[in-house]
């Protein structure tokens, strides 16, 4: 019995490890791992460090509160944490100043063999080690964190799905149907489950009807007017079909609120 390669290859420089271990050991990330299809190292910055307390911060040059986090320490956990991905695999800076993560990128990275995520603490990271040796800075979006370690982990959630043979048969299927364009960069439509009837709230009855045309074209119908209500920006992108500027027309004409 042989081991299969993983598909992909990923490294985190962090200072809380085990913050990150024990979140990729859930869910579909957590299987994905334990069936050897993506890796993912650690590499903590304290762990080599040279003297005997560990110090991996320091008071910002100029001034001014909080700490910065030393470029030594950090240059030495990347260069070990790059030896163990792929060459030519990015190294790629967790952080505010970055440029949004999105769905597009997360496919970018998944088509890698590797990349390396440096998650920063405190004030940041000292500017010098960023210039010298970072390729991307991220951000996962506009609010304040306390750290790069859960910025981390949503890349890696997102990217980990897209990794082939991570998700079982119809998961994956869905998501090639939306990548395909059928209804993709669409809001979801509204989901239901038993029973038919709770607090005198009544699952609408098309999805009772078993007519799977019709319930196609009442999940896409409401998907179009989520969407178009909640997120015009993302009709925007998208060319919309003859089909599906009826059933949009549709949706508004019916939604006399
Ligand atoms: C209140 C502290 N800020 C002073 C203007 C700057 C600041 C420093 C460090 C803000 C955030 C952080 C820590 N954030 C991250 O490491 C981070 C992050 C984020 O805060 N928001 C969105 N994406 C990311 S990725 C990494």
């Amino acid at each position: 019995m042989s081991a299969l390669a993983p598909r992909l290859e990923i490294e985190v420089v962090t200072l809380f490890p085990e913050e990150v271990r024990a979140a990729l050991t859930i869910g579909v990330v957590g299987r994905a791992l334990g069936r050897g299809l993506v890796r993912v190292g650690l590499q903590d910055p304290r762990s080599l460090t040279t003297d005997v307390h560990g110090t991996v911060d320091d008071r910002p040059y100029g001034g001014g509160p909080g700490m910065v986090l030393k470029v030594e320490p950090l240059a030495t956990s990347l260069d070990e944490a790059v030896r163990r991905v792929p060459a030519g695999s990015p190294r790629i800076y967790l952080s505010a100043q970055g440029r949004r993560f999105d769905q597009a990128t997360a496919r970018r990275l998944a088509a890698l063999p590797g990349f390396v995520l440096l998650a920063g603490r405190y004030e940041g990271v000292d500017q010098r080690l960023i210039d010298e040796s970072i390729d991307e800075e991220l951000s996962i979006g506009d609010y304040v964190l306390s750290g790069g370690e859960l910025a981390a982990l949503v890349v890696i959630d997102a990217v980990v799905r897209l990794v082939p043979g991570v998700l079982g048969a119809v998961e994956s299927a869905e998501q090639e149907s939306f990548a395909a364009g059928d209804a993709g960069g669409l809001l979801d439509w509204p989901h239901y489950t038993r029973p038919p009837e709770w607090r005198g709230l009544k699952v609408p009855d098309v999805l009772l009807s078993g007519d799977h045309e019709r319930i196609r074209r009442w999940r896409l119908k409401q998907a179009l007017g989520r969407t178009a209500a909640l997120r015009a920006d993302l009709l925007v992108e998208r060319n919309l079909s003859s089909e599906e500027q009826l059933l949009l027309d549709e949706y508004r004409e019916e939604d006399d609120s």
